[in-house]
């Protein structure tokens, strides 16, 4: 067989990309050789519909195990009984979870998709906003801090099925018990989608959905630093309220239900090497390391809020509870879309974001959004926040000036020599 040169060449250039620049967007992260390595293995050939023990397949004696060493995995980690590790991606499993308590037509509530929230939370041009009814609570132009009060308003007048938390651009902390007090008064589930802040919440540095939501969704391969894909946990299981029925008659669990959804409902043959790789991940999460890790987190997002808040920048909410920044540029001005062009340039990668009440485009925005997640994988602390910010600053008021961006661009290439991604890789 012909080696795909052009294909290796270009994973080569990637390589080199991830290990020269500064990766600063909240949604990324670096996982571990032995991920990757689970990733790139013999699973890949192997279809196995179904469930573990209850496969349309043949020869699935062994990623049986390793599924359920994922799920178990993922059940230990978060403390609950039902976990669901074949989503291809968080979309999946919003698209799942919605299939499996939701007929077309029905409400949902959702946090507005340009004050942070996320596309399959009922956005117009997403299965979500299509198939149901969308409704949105947003955050408050004073603080920054998700409206709770609209969350009720609006709950209270539309009568949502479903009350969607969890966001793409949110830099604070949640009140499930609120929202949970709210869905309660509407009889409506909530669900949390924890995409974003997964690692926190897995070792307790955030507060816990679990007690408050009725089912919660996350993706892999954020702060999780694992493959990328998606999950579907519940804490407890129980009785669906909605009277749908199983093959004789009995009353289905929610568990069944969610599954049926995942498949056969919206997924066909799982991807075991991607579960294997999940269930990796899972195993490191449970060792001691990560409690540092995601400790570090913390502490390098507030270092890096320190750095720009001494810089004049305007942080969306005044700070960070979690990994991310939401910074509004337009005391400085320069556009998300300018900003986001010049500091690649220089290596530094971040995505322009809207901002609560932008009067900008999507395309051009108002915005950006940092995340510390892959860095602090990289090894910086704290004491290196104040580099970033000012980098990027140096940047960012000086945006016409490719001289500027050159210098910067050698001086971060040479900083990150220090901190290699995969140590003994060439590239
Ligand atoms: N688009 C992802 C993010 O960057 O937050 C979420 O799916």
């Amino acid at each position: 067989m012909q080696f795909d040169k052009e294909i290796f060449d270009l994973i080569e250039q990637e390589f080199a990309r991830q290990q020269h620049g500064l990766e600063l967007i909240a949604s990324e992260n670096f996982t571990s050789e032995q991920i990757m390595r689970a990733m790139g293995n013999v699973m890949t050939n192997k279809y196995a519909e179904g469930y573990p023990g209850k496969r349309y397949y043949g020869g699935c004696e062994v990623v049986d195990k390793s599924e359920q060493l994922a799920i178990d995995r993922a059940k230990q980690i978060f403390n609950v009984d039902f976990a669901n590790v074949q989503p291809h991606s968080g979309a999946q499993a919003n698209a799942a979870l919605m299939l499996a308590i939701l007929k077309p037509g029905d409400k949902i509530l959702g946090l507005d998709l340009s004050m942070g929230g996320h596309l399959t939370h009922g956005s117009s041009v997403n299965f979500s906003g299509k198939l149901y009814q969308p409704f949105f609570y947003g955050v408050k132009k004073e603080d920054g801090l998700v409206d709770y009060d609209m969350m009720e308003k609006v709950a209270l007048e539309e009568k949502p099925k479903l009350i969607i938390c969890g966001a793409s651009a949110y830099s604070r902390d949640w009140d499930y018990a609120r929202i949970r007090n709210i869905a309660d008064q509407v009889n409506a589930f909530v669900l949390c989608d924890m995409s974003h802040p997964a690692g926190l919440i897995a070792k307790g540095l955030l507060s816990s959905p679990f007690e408050h939501c009725h089912f919660v969704t996350s993706t892999t391969h954020k702060t999780l630093r694992g493959p990328r894909g998606g999950i579907i946990l519940m804490k407890t299981d129980f009785e669906n309220p909605m009277g749908i029925k199983g093959p004789k008659g009995e009353t289905r669990m929610m568990s069944d239900l969610l599954n049926l959804a995942v498949f056969p409902g919206t997924q066909g043959g799982p991807l075991e090497h991607v579960i294997a790789a999940k269930a990796v991940a899972f195993f490191e999460i449970l060792q001691p390391d990560f409690d540092l890790y995601a400790q570090q987190i913390l502490a390098n997002a507030k270092s890096l809020e320190t750095a720009f808040k001494k810089r004049d920048y305007d942080i969306v909410s005044g700070g960070t509870d979690n990994h991310l920044l939401l910074i509004d540029l337009r005391n400085k001005n320069i556009s998300g879309k300018k900003a986001e062009n010049t500091l690649v340039k220089a290596d530094i990668t971040i995505n322009k974001n809207m901002v609560p009440y932008d009067d900008k485009s999507p395309f051009i925005t108002s915005g950006i959004r940092l995340g510390v997640p892959a860095l602090t994988t990289r090894g910086l602390k704290e004491g290196d926040m104040e580099h970033i910010a000012n980098w990027i600053d140096t940047i960012l008021m000086d945006a016409e000036n490719e001289q500027t961006t050159i210098r910067v661009k050698g001086e971060i290439n040479e900083f990150m020599l220090a901190f290699q991604l995969y140590p003994g890789w060439k590239i």
